[in-house]
């Protein structure tokens, strides 16, 4: 079941993230550091295409099943919904919410990224069933990211979209998780802070240290 306490740690990655390393093997160790959420993000120079892709979303997707933890698509929804994932994840470039919604099984979860409180009011009305909002500090992982629009972002998406799930984006560190849930979000998204750790499972650790909640 999905709820606001699965987006506390969610991780995000595609094969690109893992230069060197098999990122099957950095998604387990993120798995038994207790990751709440995962979403399979395959996309830039370097990422995986056509049945490169569709194998390696399968064997991630096996591993998210046996720990439990919901296993979200980013942006393609036919892979989405051949491999019958959790959710899916779009941006707002990406399909519409509304047409996902018209296609989708029912209870599919739909994640919409917003960076503005228009576009996460929008969401909200389209029925996106929860947003991720960022970036929210100066990320490098992303090359096209916004200005990021920091906690006062957060607070005022928090308060134009009420109870709505929030997951904050980019730039995230272990440290700056209670801010972030301060200032209203239900979770942080994570890449680099954990595929890039020497140890994964201890960095996964790190993000529960002293906020667990
Ligand atoms: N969308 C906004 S920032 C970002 C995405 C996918 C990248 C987040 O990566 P990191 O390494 O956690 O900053
Ligand atoms: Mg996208």
């Amino acid at each position: 079941m999905f709820n606001k306490a699965c987006l506390n740690v969610y991780f995000i990655l595609g094969s690109m993230n893992t230069p060197g390393r098999d990122p099957l093997d950095v998604l387990e160790q993120a798995l038994l550091g207790g990751i709440t959420c995962f979403q399979f993000r395959e996309k830039g120079p370097g990422a995986r295409i056509g049945l490169d892709k569709f194998h390696l979303a399968k064997e991630m997707q096996r591993l998210c099943a046996q720990y439990q933890v919901p296993f979200i698509v980013n942006d393609d929804v036919g892979l989405a919904l051949a491999i019958d994932s959790d959710g899916v994840h779009v941006g707002q470039e990406d399909q519409s919410i509304q047409e996902i919604k018209a296609i989708a099984p029912k209870g599919m979860i739909v994640g919409v990224s917003a960076t503005s409180v228009e576009q996460a009011v929008q969401a909200k009305q389209d029925g996106a069933d929860y947003l991720g909002v960022g970036p929210i500090y100066r990320t490098t992982t992303k090359t096209d990211a916004k200005e990021p629009i920091g906690l006062k972002g957060i607070s005022q998406i928090r308060a134009a979209v009420g109870t709505l799930p929030i997951v904050a984006i980019g730039g995230i560190q272990a440290e700056h998780k209670n801010e972030i849930k301060e200032a209203g979000a239900d979770g942080v998204s994570v890449i680099s802070a954990i595929s890039a750790a020497e140890h994964p499972q201890e960095a996964v650790r790190s993000f529960f240290a002293d906020n667990d909640a």
